[in-house]
């Protein structure tokens, strides 16, 4: 195989698994059928019903009828629609005329909100006709919203939450809470949040003044071991270093030493924890990341 072909192979194949990971992830986070934007999941039926029988349907889901709430958002719900049959039929959102104020209109049951954003066309919202009290995009048409009898049958978006905590290994492991429209990591011992609490990251204690080890510490996913260097004896899981000479002397050394250590281990460890350690353990890996 020739080097191009080989790296050409590689890329190939670290996109393949670029691609698998992200499908999987988005995939997992909104059930079948449901497309996934910015943290919530997107259902384009293809079935016509009335505006309530839509919002009805919606509901059955777990979700409601979309609140299309930016520019991008609008255009990601006209896109979808390319290729489906209800290119060509109207599809309700759930912006409708304020029934307590019929000049104003409303998203769902917002009654005192005054939606921030609409996406009106030219010649819309047409607050003479009260006949037309729903709203609905028409791809077909443009991008831009249309007020129409509620009564008439049309094709509708639902919207829900994406459970992004049904996705494999969010938080690397650790616990996930789900969130409307987002999701958070609760990190066990040795772990630390990323900004944004999206991700669990194992925090390095050997950093910290070598993790209080008097000779070596070891980093592990979630915690970290010390490690006495040759001719010392581990105690108290490697927080004190004991020479082997003391530990098999006489009864009378041994008590000696023991006592020498204890009066003096403050010095002693802060003495060896600034001296980097002359080998690393042997059979043991420092490990910084999982
Ligand atoms: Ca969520």
């Amino acid at each position: 195989m020739s080097h191009c072909t080989a790296q050409g192979f590689r890329l190939f194949f670290a996109s393949a698994v670029v691609f698998y990971a992200f499908c999987r992830v988005q995939g997992n986070a909104c059930p079948k059928r449901w497309s996934y934007l910015a943290g919530y999941c997107y259902f384009f039926s293809n079935d016509t019903t009335t505006w309530l029988n839509a919002r009805q349907r919606c509901k059955e889901t777990g979700g409601d009828l979309v609140k299309v709430t930016s520019d991008e958002q609008n255009a990601f719900i006209a896109s979808r629609y390319s290729s489906s049959r209800c290119l060509t039929e109207g599809t309700w959102i759930g912006l409708r005329r304020n029934s307590k104020n019929l000049s104003r209109w409303v998203w769902l049951d917002d009654f005192n909100v005054v939606p921030k954003y609409t996406k009106w066309h030219r010649k819309e919202p047409m607050n003479d006709r009260l006949d037309k009290n729903c709203t609905e995009i028409h791809p077909s048409k443009s991008i831009y919203w249309y007020g129409r009898e509620c009564s008439a049958r049309g094709c509708y978006i639902c919207v829900k939450d994406a459970n992004e905590c049904n996705n494999y290994n969010v938080c690397s492991g650790q616990p996930c809470i789900n969130v409307p429209g987002s999701y958070k990591c609760s990190c066990r011992k040795g772990f630390t949040a990323t900004k944004g609490q999206k991700k669990c990251e194992d925090i390095d204690e050997c950093r910290d003044r070598n993790g209080g080890c008097p000779h070596w510490c070891v980093n592990t996913p979630g915690n970290y071991i010390c490690h006495c260097r040759d001719g010392y004896v581990t105690q108290k899981n490697g927080t004190i270093c004991r020479s082997t000479e003391f530990s098999t002397a006489g009864t009378e050394m041994k008590s000696r030493e023991e006592t020498r250590i204890t009066s003096t281990k403050a010095t002693n460890d802060t003495k060896l924890s600034t001296q980097p350690p002359p080998e690393k353990p042997p059979g043991e890996s420092v490990t910084t990341d999982f």
